[in-house]
């Protein structure tokens, strides 16, 4: 069944994409199967990482990006893993009506993924489906995610390219996006520059930009920051611009061949302490367990070295 399905899919089959997508996310034995053998397909997608705020337009900018994209005849992928998003049902009807129109183009495939789900589970799904996407042909894939979370962001931090997208008057959720997200963005946005603010939203970060010279100096990339309005296509055009410049400084500079790296690292760790966690879990004896926590409450053992006692047992290796 699945040989045929990936036959379908690298023939550029929607519905048995759709189907392997839905096989990748909840059936680990099959997932295995399916990124073996779709693997040597794989390799050609250019990932772009979006993330920012709830409702900062990130969604809404997707839709022209896939556009502009299309306009240049790219097969593209969308995975959101934005609770918010359009794609994912949580957004207003209009929304998610201009999103559909999409869906019935057979060079766009949209996905949404489950924001729930095991320790790990969300970075190894959102990475497998990019497999598949990317073996069904997709030349770019979108990753749409909430810039809140940490593992949204350590999904995004994967991607080629990072657009961070920033809305005017977020005055104190700039100096929240520097703690977490500054480092990681490779092209700023700032969407509903309709608003007021925009052109003091953009000093700010300019300035902050300013501040960090060093490290874009060393990296040899210093982040553009682009004004949109994803309502209209104002400033659409120029974003899609930044993103195929940043592509270019990687190819050239031969950082794509780390941040890959990177990539794969991210992707063995993720197995590895999924694979951990499971076998701890299977070989878990509760009754012991509850005995240990019975003894940490009544501080006749500390945690540390009561975590130890139930690892090195399950395990079966000194930790
Ligand atoms: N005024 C204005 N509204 C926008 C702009 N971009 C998006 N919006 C609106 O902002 C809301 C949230 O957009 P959405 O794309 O769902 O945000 P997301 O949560 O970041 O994906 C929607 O009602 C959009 O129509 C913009 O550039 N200007
Ligand atoms: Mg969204």
């Amino acid at each position: 069944m699945l040989d045929g399905l990936i036959e379908r899919m690298l023939n550029g089959d929607k519905r048995a994409t759709a189907r392997l997508i839905t096989l990748v996310e909840n059936d680990e034995e099959k997932a295995r199967e399916i990124i073996s053998k779709i693997y040597p397909y794989t390799g050609n997608a250019y990932i772009v990482g979006i993330t920012g705020p709830p409702g900062a337009g990130k969604s809404t900018l997707l839709d022209k990006l896939i556009r502009v994209a299309r306009e240049e005849g790219k097969v593209v992928g969308v995975i959101a893993i934005d609770p918010t998003s359009p794609f994912t049902g949580g957004a207003l009807l209009g929304d998610r009506i201009r999103m559909q129109r999409h869906s019935t183009d057979p060079g766009v495939f949209i996905r949404s993924m489950a924001t729930r789900g095991s320790l790990g589970g969300l970075a190894k799904a959102t990475s497998d489906a990019i497999k598949v996407l990317d073996a069904y042909g997709c030349d770019v894939i979108f990753v749409e995610t909430v810039g809140v979370g940490q593992i949204e962001i350590d999904i995004v931090k994967t991607a080629d390219t990072v657009v961070l997208v920033t809305v005017p008057g977020l005055g104190d959720d700039i100096q929240a996006i520097k703690a977490g997200l500054m480092e990681i963005a490779d092209v700023f946005v700032i969407n509903k520059a309709d608003k007021e603010g925009a052109d003091a939203t953009y000093f700010e970060l300019n300035l902050m930009l300013d501040l960090e010279k060093e490290r874009w100096e060393r990296r040899g990339w210093r982040p553009p920051i682009v004004e949109t309005v994803a309502t209209t296509m104002r400033g659409i055009r120029d974003l899609w611009k930044a993103i195929q410049e940043h592509r270019e400084f990687l190819e050239g500079s031969g950082e794509i061949e780390r941040k890959r790296k990177f990539r794969a690292e991210e992707e063995v760790k993720t197995i590895i302490s999924g694979k951990i966690a499971k076998m701890i879990s299977e070989r878990l004896d509760e009754d012991e367990v509850s005995g240990l926590i019975e003894r940490i409450v009544k501080r006749e053992i500390d945690p540390y070295s009561a975590a130890d006692l139930v690892l090195e047992k399950t395990l079966g290796v000194k930790v």
